[in-house]
C-alpha cells in the first residue's frame, strides 16, 4: 500500500500546475498608430486582458511592451485585443521573463 501512496502522489506532483507565475514581457509590432490619441487606445484594449500587468505603447517605434502574467493569457489573446481595437499587431520581440519567488 506504501507503494501505491507514493505512485500518487508523484502522479499529483506531475500533472499539476507550478506554484508560482511567470511574467513575461513581450514587444508588439503594432500596426495603424499614426497619432497621440492612439496610444491610449491601444494601451486600453491590452489593459483590458485579464493578466496584463503593465502596458507602455510607442507611436514612434509603433510598438506596444507588455508584461503579463502568462497562466492567465498568452501573446495571441494581446494580438486578438489589439486587433479588435483597429489596431493588428504581431509578436516583435519576448524580452525578459521573472519568476516570482515561491
Ligand atoms: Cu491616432
Amino acid at each position: 500500500m506504501k507503494f501505491i501512496k507514493a505512485a500518487i502522489i508523484a502522479t499529483l506532483a506531475a500533472t499539476s500546475v507550478p506554484a508560482f507565475a511567470a511574467v513575461r514581457t513581450v514587444t508588439l509590432g503594432v500596426d495603424n498608430m499614426t497619432c497621440v490619441t492612439c496610444v491610449p487606445m491601444v494601451k486600453k484594449s491590452l489593459s483590458q486582458v485579464r493578466g496584463v500587468k503593465r502596458v507602455a505603447v510607442s507611436v514612434e517605434a509603433k510598438t506596444a511592451t507588455v508584461a503579463y502574467d502568462d497562466k492567465a493569457t498568452n501573446v495571441a489573446e494581446l494580438v486578438k485585443a489589439t486587433t479588435n481595437a483597429g489596431y493588428p499587431s504581431r509578436l516583435k520581440s519576448a524580452a525578459s521573463e521573472q519568476r516570482r519567488p515561491r
